[in-house]
Order: C-alpha cells, then structure tokens, then sequence
C-alpha cells in the first residue's frame, strides 16, 4: 500500500486538499477523484478570483477558463477558452473519458458540456465585475496619457492576484498518480489568449512510471519549455522531484530575459510519493496533504530569492 498524498499550489490549495482528501482515502476513492473534487472546490469558491466562479475577466470582460486533467500519456483532457461553465476541470474529465479527443475548444467544448447536461452559469460576481470597471477605467486613463503604452498584463493586481492557477497532484493507495489545474489564466487577458493550464505537457503532466508534475505562473514562461513535461522527463532520466523542479526554473530563466514580475512555480511528485516544488521568485506556496500532515509550505527551492 502506498501512502496518499494531496498536494495543491498556493494558499487556496487548503481549500482544495481539504475537499479532495476525502476522494483519495475513502473505499473506492481515488487520485483521480480526489484531484477532480479538489479543483472544483477551488473554482466554486468566489473569494477565489483567478479560477471558476468570480474569476477575473479577459480585456473585453468575458471570463474564459482553461483546465486539464490527466492520469496518463493515453488517459488525458482539457478544454481551454470556457465560457459560462463553472467546473472546467470536470468538462476536461468529460473530454478525456467520453470523447477520442485530448482538447476542446471554446463553443465545441460548450456543447459537450450541453450534451451532458452541465448547466450553463454566469461566471461573474460583484468582485470580478467591480474589478474590471476599475481596471478598464484606468486603462482608458493610461491610454489617453501621451507617450503610455497601456498593457493588458498591467493590471495594478500583484502578482501573485493577477494570474494564479489551482493545480493539484495526488496519489492514492492504489499507488495511482493523477492531475488537475484550472484557471481563467492572466487577469484581463487579451480576448482568446489561452496558457499552459490546458496544454498537455506544458502546465500538466502525468506518466504513471516516472512521475507528475502541475505548474503555474505566467504560462508564457511555462509553455516556452515544455514545463511539466520536462520536469517529468527530468526524473525519467533518474533525478528526483526537487532536481526536476528545478531544472524546469532553471531553463526558464536562461531561456530569456525575465521582468521583475514573472513567476512561474512547479511541484513535482514521483510514483513512490517523494515530491518537491521549485518556483523563480518568493511568495508560491504548496498545501500539503497526508495522513500525518496537513499544511502550507513554501517552495524547496526558489531560483531567484
Ligand atoms: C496561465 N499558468 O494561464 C496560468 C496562470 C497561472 O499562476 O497559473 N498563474 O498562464
């Protein structure tokens, strides 16, 4: 038997463990219940603005949401460009269990969500709406001003508000790893602009032989190295989950020149239940879950302290 494990980035990860946990543990649970429960909990709760219900709306004020869930190389969905569906995560699952497909798009992935009866919801609140007047009234601002070159990533959220994606790995007794993350991606996004949540092998990647791995952050940075991909493949090629998490930042940050506000963060977790996590910059956080464990711990390693 192996011992279980939740595990789920940042502070709103406690939420997530503490829903998915039971999934895991209970006769008949397992990892990939535990991650599909674990992110739901995230994406129905409002307080959370960067995922499901009351997330941040892209720049003309539609929320879109990514997802993906995966157990295998073979056994993997997402959807990306979500609109009106609260519960990303659970449409990915419908992709990956009830079509021959890996990836749905925008109002094809819409109506597999129709044809299996998930409600349509509008995925606004108060918050998410008073926060994009404010942001569009300030943009308009910067516009006007002579010489400003208004950008839909300057938000005047931190960092860490503007872009934060649940993402969650577990392994059950069964010793089966799955995955999940959902996100409605950067704040006030540019219309159509989809991350590395969705993307198979950029913010998710799970192989049953050598390991798992869920990233977040900026996906641009993510998705210009194949993130979860290479962490996994990194401990394939026999390194551990903290050398993996952090051959990922490392290769992000040779890979270009970064801006005082990129972050990107990852955790790793290999088949036996060693895991890690690794992230650029100070502030990413990994809620933890076990038997005998239950809390918030920074990142092992950060790249640029
Ligand atoms: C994205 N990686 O869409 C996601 C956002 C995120 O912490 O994870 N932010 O780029």
């Amino acid at each position: 038997m192996t011992q279980p494990i939740l595990l789920a980035t940042w502070s709103f990860g406690r939420t997530a463990v503490a829903a998915g946990w039971p999934h895991l543990v209970r006769p008949g649970g397992s990892s990939l219940d535990a991650v599909e429960q674990a992110v739901r909990a995230v994406e129905a709760a409002p307080a959370c603005m960067t995922v499901g219900y009351g997330a941040y709306p892209d720049a003309s004020g539609e929320v879109t949401l990514d997802a993906s869930i995966m157990l295998a190389p073979a056994r993997c969905g997402s959807v990306c460009f979500v609109r009106r569906i609260m519960h990303a995560v659970t449409l990915a699952r419908l992709v990956m269990e009830r079509t021959p497909h890996v990836m749905l798009a925008g109002d094809g992935a819409e109506r597999l969500a129709a044809a299996h009866g998930i409600e349509q919801a509008d995925l606004a609140n108060d918050a998410s709406r008073a926060a994009y007047a404010k942001w569009l009234a300030e943009h308009r601002a910067a516009a006007a001003r002579p010489g400003s070159r208004p950008n839909v990533e300057e938000t005047g959220l931190s960092s860490e508000e503007s872009h934060d994606t649940v993402g969650v790995l577990a392994l059950d007794a069964a010793g089966v790893m799955a995955g999940a993350c959902s996100t409605s991606g950067l704040a006030f996004k540019m219309p159509g602009r989809v991350g590395d949540s969705p993307i198979i092998g950029h913010g998710l990647y799970v192989d049953p032989r050598h390991g798992a791995a869920v990233a977040t952050g900026h996906g641009e940075l993510i998705m210009g190295v194949c993130g979860a991909f290479l962490a996994v493949e990194e401990m394939r090629r026999g390194a551990s989950p903290a050398e993996a998490a952090a051959e990922v930042l490392r290769r992000i940050a040779e890979s270009r020149t970064l801006d005082a506000g990129h972050q990107a963060a990852i955790i790793t977790l290999a088949p036996d239940g060693r895991w890690s996590s690794a992230a650029l910059r100070p502030g990413f956080k990994v809620a933890v879950k076990t038997s005998t464990r239950d809390e918030l711990v920074d990142a092992e390693r950060v790249l640029l302290a």
